[in-house]
């Protein structure tokens, strides 16, 4: 009992920190700053205090006492961090300090006296009161984090409208064992069939509103920004590399860029490490730039992409699913991938470029 104790308690923070991190990906960077009012904390506020409790917490967690001399528990509510990356590394540093230490710990220590504040609690009573502290602050962030996306936030638990669908899939397996976080945290790894659903929406959504655009609108450059057609070539000259990659022979592919020494990073991992390389400000390799503009062939574009795409899905319905973590794939930003990041890739940078003609004002 004591053992599955420790283990429930793990998945559940993991569960806490996975929504944390979901609901950060669909914030810009100036919304991780947001304030209500002077009041109210921002996420990144909520962040730093989170953060700064966990170093305290479970840092030398048997010996010391949980609150620690160095903290400075004031300071957390003001703003130290500027960037996303600032924020998510704080927010990684405290998480690594709570896992470290719970993996640490055995059964026999759970009964174990410990101190916050001179207050004796036991290891359990420590553990469910952090159990209880962080996903009170984290339901505070999916909050904020809902009211800023509106219509566009993407949810995290049952959508609206769907409990009874939800229920009637659930009841309809027999009584089982397994953690109730298990199912979202392997889905946070997306599989190949999820994968292709995405490829498919982001080009699809690409294409759909650059096409939409007035066909002088479609081919002008406004504010020196690429056109909506360069866009779309620009997704074109980065995609059809892919098809050459997923057609290759496996032992070509092992030869050439290797097998992967790693796991591959969650979805949500990635598209965090996306978003930085995007926030430095990338300029895309010679091979990638559009061509220099002759005439408006969006179409004849789009229908290109169609194939190809058509034939990188596949392809790549031939590759087993634990083949897209074995080999590895070159990324001229990222270096060596996995496959399965690659794809990942190929997503987020087709809904980059969607955004991209989104934000092309008409007129
Ligand atoms: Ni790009």
């Amino acid at each position: 009992m004591a053992n599955d104790y420790l283990e429930s308690v793990k998945k559940q923070f993991e569960y806490y920190k996975m929504l944390g991190e979901k609901t950060m990906a669909q914030l810009d960077d100036a919304q991780l700053f947001w304030q209500y009012d002077n009041e109210s904390n921002s996420l990144a506020t909520i962040i730093q205090h989170l953060a700064g409790n966990m170093l305290s917490r479970w840092t030398n967690f048997l010996t010391s006492d949980g609150e620690k001399t160095w903290r400075n528990r004031e300071v957390e509510f003001e703003n130290n961090n500027s960037t996303r990356q600032q924020l998510l590394a704080t927010w990684q540093q405290g998480w690594d300090c709570l896992f470290n230490t719970l993996n640490s710990l055995s059964d026999n220590e759970l009964q174990k006296e410990i101190y916050i504040r001179n207050q004796a609690h036991s290891v359990t009573e420590a553990i469910n009161r952090q159990l209880a502290h962080y996903p009170y602050h984290i339901g505070q962030m999916v909050y904020i984090g809902k009211m800023l996306c509106k219509q566009n936030w993407v949810s995290l638990s049952i959508p609206k409208g769907n409990s009874n669908t939800y229920n009637a899939e659930k009841f309809s397996i027999e009584k089982h064992k397994e953690h109730f976080t298990d199912e979202v945290l392997k889905n946070n790894e997306m599989d190949k069939t999820e994968i292709i659903k995405n490829l498919q929406a982001a080009h699809t959504q690409l294409w759909l509103l650059a096409s939409q655009l007035p066909e002088d609108v479609q081919v002008k450059n406004i504010a020196g920004k690429w056109s909506a057609l360069e866009n779309v070539q620009h997704i074109n000259k980065s995609v059809s590399p892919l098809l050459k990659y997923f057609l290759l022979p496996k032992p070509s592919i092992e030869k050439l860029f290797g097998l992967s020494q790693r796991e591959s990073l969650s979805y949500t991992a990635f598209h965090e490490t996306y978003l930085q390389k995007i926030n430095k400000g990338v300029v895309a390799p010679a091979a990638f730039v559009p061509d220099i503009f002759v005439e408006n062939n969006l179409k004849a574009e789009i229908e290109n992409g169609e194939n190809v795409l058509k034939a990188i899905i596949t392809a790549i319905e031939t590759w087993p699913e634990t083949d897209l973590d074995t080999y590895n794939s070159p990324h001229p930003l990222f270096g060596k991938v996995t496959a399965r990041e690659i794809l990942y890739f190929t997503v987020l940078h087709a809904q980059h470029h969607a955004q991209a003609i989104k934000k092309i004002k008409l007129g």
